[in-house]
């Protein structure tokens, strides 16, 4: 069967989605968007992963597999750049449009920036080329994904290549309305959940699931028939959520893919975990890009990292000054925190 290719739909940068598209992520778990990054900034990330990155068909790459940069750019980075995309305030207004929420409800869990490669699939059940359909939940989440109506997050995906020189779509299953058996609960019908072994690799998971009972592979073959392809170019983006059945496809042979992945829950929902090692070492880094970080970025993005925002009930005056004290020298401005600083 042939391919369903969806495309982007434009945005209005700053003011962030349409009704249109906020209603598509709540009711069919994903919406795809153009024009929210600048394009200058989505360039020099692009430059940067590609000095970063073994070119694809090197020998280097041949040896670069699953998911993941393994800390290469991940959040908090020395590129600034990287900084900028991952709490950009357009990208922060569609958080907070999807979420319902303000700004200081949220929390950043996720950022990392990735190649991907084709090649030749290795026949290892982990082979990350055409994966299983999966959702996401099962390692960012310590129990399971709420009801559809109540989602406590927002994965995203930038795309950083374009589909038509790397093929390697992101495909997904749109959820057509409450009653739709792709979406049956508990989601628990994919590899790697509740005892299932892990199989990343579609045709092994899947001889594997229908072996479990035919029931099972009848299901899953309905998600495949039902995938849509995303027709991604630089800078668009894949909103979408930890209970939306999706999977990543192969590239062409020799070609590299970048993307970068990104979560944000609701600052109360601790069950979900940070999937990239946070500022916390990064505290350490020799260059202190961290700390220069937190001191000149806005106070917007630094909340979202969970530093308490101004007006919270853990400042006062003495605190105020101390981290003043620590960040000064970095150029931290702690006079948003001192106008609203509660009486
Ligand atoms: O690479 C992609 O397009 C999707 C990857 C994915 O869904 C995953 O690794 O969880
Ligand atoms: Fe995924």
């Amino acid at each position: 069967m042939d391919k369903r290719f969806i495309d982007a739909e434009f945005c209005e940068a700053q003011a962030g989605l349409s009704q249109h598209q906020i209603q598509q992520w709540r009711t069919q778990g994903f919406t795809f968007v153009r024009g929210l990054i600048p394009q200058a900034l989505v360039s020099a990330l692009i430059d940067i992963a590609s000095d970063l990155f073994p070119s694809g068909g090197s020998e280097a790459a041949e040896h670069k597999s699953g998911f993941g940069s393994s800390g290469a750019l991940v959040f908090p980075s020395s590129y600034f750049e990287f900084n900028e995309v991952t709490l950009h305030p357009n990208l922060l207004v569609v958080i907070c449009q999807l979420l319902e929420l303000d700004i200081h409800e949220i929390r950043l869990t996720q950022s990392d920036l990735w190649p991907k490669y084709g090649r030749v699939a290795t026949g290892s059940l982990r082979d990350n080329s055409d994966q299983r359909m999966h959702v996401d939940y099962p390692n960012h989440c310590l129990t399971h994904p709420p009801i559809w109506q109540q989602p406590d997050a927002v994965e995203l995906i930038l795309y950083l290549s374009d589909y038509q020189d790397c093929a390697g779509s992101t495909a997904l299953v749109p959820r057509n309305d409450d009653q739709d058996p792709a979406y049956r609960w508990p989601i628990i019908d994919s590899p790697g959940i509740a005892g299932k072994d892990f199989i990343n690799d579609r045709s092994q998971a899947e001889r594997y699931m229908a072996g479990i009972s035919p029931g099972l592979g009848d299901w899953r073959s309905g998600l495949y028939a039902r995938e849509q392809y995303v027709a991604y170019r630089p800078g668009d983006i894949l909103f979408y959520r930890h209970d939306t059945w999706h999977r990543g496809t192969p590239l062409h042979l020799g070609a590299r893919r970048f993307v970068q992945n990104m979560t944000f829950r609701k600052a109360s929902s601790e069950w979900i975990g940070n999937l990239h090692p946070g500022w916390a070492w990064a505290a350490y880094r020799q260059d202190q890009s961290m700390e220069r970080w937190i001191a000149t970025c806005t106070v917007d993005q630094r909340t979202l990292l969970g530093f308490p925002q101004p007006g919270h009930e853990y400042w006062n005056h003495d605190l105020i000054m101390a981290v003043q004290a620590r960040y000064g020298p970095h150029g931290f401005d702690a006079g948003p925190y001192l106008e609203q600083l509660k009486q």
